[in-house]
């Protein structure tokens, strides 16, 4: 029993929460956004922006500083520390950091400087490819045409050749600059480089954020050495092995302990990808309950009983970390494209809402959009494609309550066509992610998927996730036990589906389908 914390680097933040196994509380939520508090670093979306919509990097040393500015904070609150007995987080996934030097061959942190300024020089590449980015497209073809074909990678690794995924990106890497790969001693991924951060010493990737780089073998648990040749050279020196998401990877650092007072030796599990971890933060891993998470991108994710793959090639089968595997199906037009709408009919989040709940109707008046306002890999679109189809002021963006229902109505008929593959249709939805505090969002997916919508009284799934597994390693409490505790549903946010709206979703669904197939995807 006792105090553990997770901490959640996802792509506009760094958030943590601290749970308390004996009380069954939550005793602290915290976090650092990117863009507001660590501006320096030019990325206000939490990535570095680039004219061309393919190329979307991240700058590591933003993250490092965002760690420790979020510790910097929570000790201004008062904070305790040492009344941490473990720790685990997690990561976007499939953004990969490239190292001169192994973490653990470096020197220990010293107290003396900022955590960043001892990062900088280890760095074989400035910048972080993350999984915004989708300018790959030649390297999956090559990695695809070296294995004997996309069916095989994704019967070995559980997905096609993705162009955010890592593999593709190491290759793309030792193509445009051999000689900073060559120098490269380390390659790993946003969650185990804070790992690493945090205990000083290269923390292996485990296999829930391992399986979205093309690399691992799902049954073995090793990397797929057809994989690694087929990637770059030498690659397998420079990956450490993957690992169950349960293995302690070390403790916190000297430098943790000195600067904002933990206790020495306090354990670190591995950390994990965000969703995996929010698989766990929404008490989920066992199969029945899909999880829909509408974060920066928007994810639909779900346990599953055997591996099963997507016959369309947009789904993926990942670890999961408590055992066995999830599907996750993964949209780039999430909150950033909803965000845009918001922006361009100048509705405010709270109007977003009563847009949808108080001036407009399932099926929307026969107004609807294809809502890819960039490059989507779900479907697998490379050039952004909106379209809209209704009224002229609609057409137009001059009709804010249409089009702020047009673009939700989309995302949600896309989620269901494409998770259709996981199985049997879901009755209980779970919603987590920052925009899943709007109602008008929650009835849309509540009335398409025709199924009763919960979300969980703690909001920040993925940082919760972690807390629990590093609760779960500390304790030997039961999942069971934990979720009876933290994945509490919140009482209050109770949206079940209207038979009346089920049924208007007809014709718009099988719109959808038909302007998917035109496109042919
Ligand atoms: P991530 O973890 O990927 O950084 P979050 O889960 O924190 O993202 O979600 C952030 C997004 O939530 C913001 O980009 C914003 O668009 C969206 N958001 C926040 N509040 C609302 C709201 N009331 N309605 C719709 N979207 C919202
Ligand atoms: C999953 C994916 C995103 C990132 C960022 O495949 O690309 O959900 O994990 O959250």
């Amino acid at each position: 029993m006792g105090l553990y914390l997770g901490l959640d680097s996802s792509t506009q933040s760094l958030s943590a929460l601290v749970i308390d196994t004996e009380a069954g509380q939550v005793v602290l939520q915290d976090a650092v956004n990117f863009g507001q508090d660590l501006p320096e670093y030019g990325s206000p979306q939490g990535f570095l922006p680039n004219p061309d919509a393919k190329l979307r990097h991240g700058d590591p040393l933003l993250w490092v500083a965002a760690l420790e500015l979020l510790f910097t904070k929570i000790a201004k609150r008062g904070f305790d520390f040492a009344t941490v007995s473990g720790v685990s987080g997690s990561g976007q996934q499939h953004g990969s950091v490239y190292l001169n030097q192994r973490i653990s061959d470096a020197p220990t942190w010293s107290t003396t400087a900022l955590l960043v300024d001892q990062v900088r020089p280890l760095l074989s590449r400035a910048s972080s490819p993350i999984w915004l980015d989708s300018s790959t497209s030649a390297e999956c073809r090559e990695i695809a045409a070296a294995v004997g074909g996309d069916p095989v990678l994704v019967s070995v690794t559980g997905s096609r050749a993705i162009e955010r995924f890592t593999g593709p990106q190491i290759r793309k890497f030792w193509k445009t600059e051999p000689d900073a790969y060559a120098k490269t001693a380390e390659v790993t991924l946003v969650s185990a480089f804070m790992a690493s951060i945090l205990t000083g010493v290269s923390a292996p990737i485990d296999y829930g954020d391992g399986a979205g780089m093309n690399l691992l073998d799902l049954q073995s648990g090793a990397w797929s050495p057809k994989l690694l040749a087929a990637t770059a050279p030498d690659l397998a020196q420079k990956l450490q092995p993957a690992v169950p998401s349960a293995t302690r990877v070390g403790e916190l650092a000297a430098y943790f302990v000195q600067r904002f007072g933990f206790a020495p030796g306090t354990p670190v599990l591995a950390f994990t990808g965000d969703n995996p971890s929010s698989l766990v933060g929404m008490g989920a891993t066992e199969p029945g309950t899909a999880v829909i998470s509408l974060g920066t991108s928007d994810t639909v994710f779900a346990a599953m009983r055997e591996p099963r793959t997507d016959p369309r090639g947009y789904g993926h089968v990942f670890g999961n970390p408590a055992g066995g595997f999830m599907c996750l199906i993964s949209f780039a037009n999430g909150s950033l494209a909803r965000e845009e709408v918001a922006r361009r009919v100048g509705l405010s989040w709270p109007e977003f809402e009563a847009a949808i709940l108080q001036q407009t109707k399932a099926g929307n008046g026969k107004n609807s959009m294809l809502p890819y306002f960039f490059p989507e890999m779900t479907p697998k679109l490379l050039e952004p494609k909106l379209e809209l189809e209704g009224s002229e002021a609609f057409c137009a963006f001059r009709d804010p309550p249409a089009n702020a229902r047009a673009i939700v109505e989309a995302q949600a008929l896309s989620m269901q066509r494409h998770s259709d593959w996981i199985g049997e249709r879901p009755r209980r939805l779970r919603v987590t992610g920052g925009a899943s505090k709007n109602r008008g969002i929650l009835q849309v997916l509540a009335d398409v998927f025709d199924a009763r919508i919960e979300t969980l009284q703690v909001s920040n799934s993925a940082a919760l996730g972690a807390a629990l597994r590093a609760a779960q390693a500390g304790t030997g409490l039961s999942w069971a036990e934990l979720y009876a505790r933290f994945a509490v549903t919140d009482s209050s946010v109770r949206v079940e589906s209207s038979p009346e709206s089920v049924l208007a979703y007809a014709e718009p669904r099988a719109k959808f389908a038909r302007k998917m197939q035109a496109l042919g995807v």
